[in-house]
């Protein structure tokens, strides 16, 4: 009955300035009485509130327990054994089972169904659906009743109103796949100020916390250093030349905000993971682990899915850029750093190389918030951006956290989620290992299909080479 943990939640679920950060705590496990069952009230899918007590002790799944409990009083005064008597020790054995962390140690065991005195317990009382009349089993939660350790994380959204229904379209995939069975709350950020649609949109798809954040305009605007003149005409050029978002300022702020700023905002100060989710991405297997809690155990600090290709034309001088940087800071370069993903000759070193265009897809990261505070990462983005090049040419976040990821952190710490699938369109990747992940029925999901390691424009064959097997 107790096989979960109740774990603590803080504060509301919506909040819809920058000032305002939704939690400092670990966990963010939502009770189950947070949320009205199908029969309540909430047709209009208004954002579900935080019940009054008196309100979570009417909640279905509580109502239960009190019945239950009341149930028990009643026989044990009646029998006159208070303290001694079966009913005693029956509640006595499912706590002890709840405090020996019971279903962690006996992965989806059915032992505990088949013991009798737990047979009342899987007779629950149901309650009788307003509408239409079925007796209603109670609903089950999945995170609220997964008793795993959970790492202080969070899934991570930049996001524009008008993408609502694409973003939804996210959160579905990822809460069925992933997040409804462990929980993890939602942080959203925007150059503007969050809709009241998009919001009560947003609330709707998930029963985890979610967070709504304005970005500051100085992390969404040009810098005193950049030539506004210089760049309208950059800009332009590119546009002629046909470049994918050559003519397009925002898409320029939004690069330049991923790649130095998003880790900043006060709304993210809490966590030290995060899960990068785009609107209109799609998660094609069940991921039936803890990435976070995996990059934890692991040491893992950068977690990508894809490789790939960057255009040449948007990142002009980036590469000699880095060397300059790596002549002043040598220090930050890693010893067993990953550069052999971006430089196909090595042999001739950082100073002498030339940049393959090789990235990791930045739209799908699991990483750690602390690599991009550390002085390294400091250091590099605000190198590049006194160049003033997230504006005259078009400087992508990916190329940038992947150069970042491959030299400043050794090898090791890098990890392809190989069993993570993920599109993102107009490609996608879809785990190769038939028997572990497709004849299970894991995925929906065409291997021969995948982007990686079929597509000549995927760097999955210099990711190879750096790591042959991901360790
Ligand atoms: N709030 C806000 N978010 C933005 C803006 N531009 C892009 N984004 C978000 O930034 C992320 C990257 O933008 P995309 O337009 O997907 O860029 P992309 O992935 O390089 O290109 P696509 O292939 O078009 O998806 C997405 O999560 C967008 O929702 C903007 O002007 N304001
Ligand atoms: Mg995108």
């Amino acid at each position: 009955m107790t096989a979960y943990t109740p774990l603590p939640t803080t504060s509301t679920s919506s909040t819809s300035s920058q000032s305002t950060s939704s939690s400092s705590s670990r966990f963010n496990l939502p009770l189950p009485w947070r949320y009205p069952p199908p029969s309540s009230n909430n047709s209009n899918n208004a954002p579900f509130e935080q019940p009054t007590l008196l309100q979570a002790i009417t909640a279905r799944p509580l109502r239960l327990v009190a019945w239950a409990a009341g149930l028990l009083l009643a026989l044990l005064l009646v029998s006159g054994s208070l303290g001694r008597g079966p009913a005693t020790s029956h509640v006595a054995k499912i706590g002890s089972y709840a405090s020996e962390n019971f279903w962690a140690s006996r992965k989806g065991s059915s032992e505990w169904r088949e013991l009798p005195q737990n047979q009342e317990l899987l007779d629950p009382v149901m309650e009788k659906d307003a509408r239409t009349g079925f007796l209603m089993p109670p609903d089950v939660y999945p995170a609220a009743m997964n008793p795993f350790k959970r790492a202080n994380a969070a899934l991570v959204s930049l996001v524009r109103n008008e993408e609502l229904d694409s973003f939804r379209d996210s959160m579905r995939s990822l809460e069925s796949r992933f997040n409804r069975k462990f929980g993890y709350p939602w942080v959203l950020m925007n150059d503007k100020p969050f809709t009241e649609d998009f919001k009560k949109g947003v609330l709707a798809m998930t029963r985890s916390e979610v967070t709504f954040a304005q970005i500051p305009y100085e992390h969404w605007s040009y810098p005193d250093f950049v030539n506004q003149t210089k760049a309208e005409e950059e800009m332009r050029q590119m546009g002629k030349e046909g470049v994918i978002y050559g003519d397009n300022l925002s898409y320029r702020h939004m690069c330049r905000f991923n790649s130095g700023f998003f880790y900043r905002q006060k709304v993210l100060e809490p966590y030290d993971f995060y899960w990068r989710v785009e609107p209109g991405v799609k998660f094609s297997c069940d991921i039936d682990y803890d990435p976070f809690v995996f990059m934890e155990a692991n040491d893992k600090v950068y977690g990508f899915t894809i490789a790939i290709y960057e255009y040449e034309r948007t990142i002009q001088t980036l590469w000699p850029t880095v060397k300059e940087f790596a002549k002043k800071y040598p220090q930050h370069i890693a010893k067993n750093n990953a550069m052999h993903f971006l430089v196909d000759n090595i042999s001739e070193g950082l100073e002498g190389s030339k940049y393959n265009l090789c990235h990791f897809w930045s739209n799908f990261e699991i990483a750690d918030l602390r690599f991009w505070r550390s002085q390294a990462y400091t250091d590099f983005f605000n190198f590049l951006d006194e160049t003033g090049n997230f504006f005259y040419e078009r400087w992508g976040d990916a190329p940038v956290h992947s150069i970042a990821a491959a030299l400043f952190l050794p090898k090791s710490k890098v990890h392809k989620f190989e069993d993570v699938a993920y599109e993102h369109n107009p490609y996608n990747h879809c785990p190769q290992n038939r028997p572990l992940f497709h004849d299970n029925g894991k995925c929906e999901c065409d291997p021969a299909r995948s982007f990686d390691p079929h597509d000549g424009y995927s760097c999955h064959n210099q990711w190879f080479r750096v790591k042959p097997v991901d360790t």
